[in-house]
């Protein structure tokens, strides 16, 4: 029997309160209906997305510890418990959006084939999260910037669940980020005020804003400074953008160690409400009130929102509403939710086209890649039409 078959998922939460789309059933991946994404600033457990690799721990938070070793550290390895990380350390919060790499997959899916779960567009969420900064943590045991090599140093985490593909849930990001002050990364035992719930990390999470969600590791253990990345396959063999000409694991095989790793997401928007994008009176041109989100990554707040109901032809600009944000370049972490009024003709999809604070707009075709990640194409078109347009 493969390892895949012998993971148990019997004591997974109860998921009554939710209402989500479950892409998979086990492990537990799902998303909102778009329209609800939408419907309030913050979103609640109700609407958060799942992503899940095996089945969820069930973990005691007063025997749970975290062990922190590697280069750096003044002890060999330091273990501390929650009650220190909530009594020893300053709380904070942060807003931030959690956005899975693997959202809008659907989109590059129906261009070719891709691994992984289909997501839709709501494979992301706009939380405050709240802990300890890891930098505080960090300080505690002797690692600060002044530490030689800075620049060439990893912090991994592992995570206690097995998952479908590895002995535990693995991520790394640079120490660089750990240890910025406007970095923002936490270890995070709250979300929206409330102890973090089972699906989304109990007791303990790394939460890394403007990063990839792949990187903010749940049911945290284990934190090693290193000089090397994380060698999780969800570091090494996943979430990466491999280039076209890869079409198959095999091809694939040879790839991995050649391309870089996610870390921060790109720009991004999508029409939320209508749901699907589309006006459905009956053949009559209309003006109709859209909504959607726009985020960018590595705490790059949204300059500006373009809709159109004729396909790219002509675009009104959107109102932000993005609360804390100063039209910065280095620490929004949250999301927009944008609104306009748009001409439609019944039929046309009506599309979304970012430009974050540093000028990077979404691109206009889909760039399909394997692992269909980091789609950000505006333009939603149909199999056979995606594929011409973009020369695949
Ligand atoms: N331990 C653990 N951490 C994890 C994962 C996981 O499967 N196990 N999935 C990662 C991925 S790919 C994403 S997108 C986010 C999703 O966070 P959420 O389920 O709280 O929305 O968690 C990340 N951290
Ligand atoms: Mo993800």
């Amino acid at each position: 029997m493969s390892a895949k078959k012998q993971l148990d998922y019997s004591n997974d939460p109860n998921r009554e309160n939710l209402d989500l789309i479950v892409r998979k059933k086990a492990p537990f991946n799902a998303e909102p209906r778009p329209n609800d994404l939408v419907k309030s600033y913050i979103t609640t457990e109700k609407y958060f997305f799942c992503r899940n690799h095996g089945p969820i721990p069930d973990l005691d938070e007063t025997k749970h510890t975290v062990s922190i070793q590697g280069i750096g550290c003044k002890e060999q390895t330091i273990e501390l418990t929650m009650q220190d990380l909530k009594m020893n350390y300053e709380k904070i919060s942060v807003m931030m959006v959690m956005q899975c790499a693997g959202n809008r997959r659907d989109g590059l899916h129906k261009v070719k084939h891709t691994k992984g779960v289909i997501w839709g567009p709501a494979a992301l969420g706009n939380a405050i999260y709240s802990g300890c900064r890891l930098r505080d943590v960090l300080a505690t045991i002797g690692v600060t910037t002044e530490i030689p090599n800075m620049s060439k140093l990893h912090v991994a985490f592992e995570s206690v669940e097995q998952c479908e593909e590895d002995k535990c849930y693995g991520s790394s990001i640079p120490l660089a980020k750990a240890l910025d002050p406007f970095g923002d990364v936490l270890l995070a035992y709250e979300m929206n005020y409330k102890p973090l719930s089972r699906d989304h990390g109990f007791p303990l999470r790394v939460v890394v804003p403007g990063y990839i969600g792949a990187r903010s590791v749940k049911y945290l253990k284990t934190i090693t400074i290193q000089d090397y990345e994380s060698m999780s396959f969800f570091q090494r063999r996943d979430y990466k953008i491999l280039p076209e000409q890869v079409t198959d694991e095999k091809q694939a095989e040879t790839y991995w160690c050649k391309i870089p790793s996610i870390g921060e997401y790109n720009v991004q928007s999508y029409v939320c409400d209508p749901a699907d994008g589309i006006h459905t009176k009956k053949d009559k041109e209309a003006q109709i009130a859209v909504q959607g989100y726009a985020l960018s990554g590595g705490g790059r707040s949204i300059q500006r929102v373009d809709v159109s109901g004729n396909d790219g032809k002509s675009w009104v600009v959107a109102e932000l509403y993005q609360p804390g944000s100063d039209g910065g370049n280095c620490r929004f972490y949250g999301w927009c939710l944008w609104y306009a009024k748009v001409n439609v003709k019944p039929g046309v999809r009506i599309v979304s086209r970012a430009v974050d604070s540093s000028g990077n707009v979404q691109q206009e075709y889909p760039v399909w890649n394997f692992r269909g990640v980091m789609n950000n194409s505006w333009r939603t078109v149909e199999p056979n039409a995606a594929a011409e347009q973009a020369h695949i």
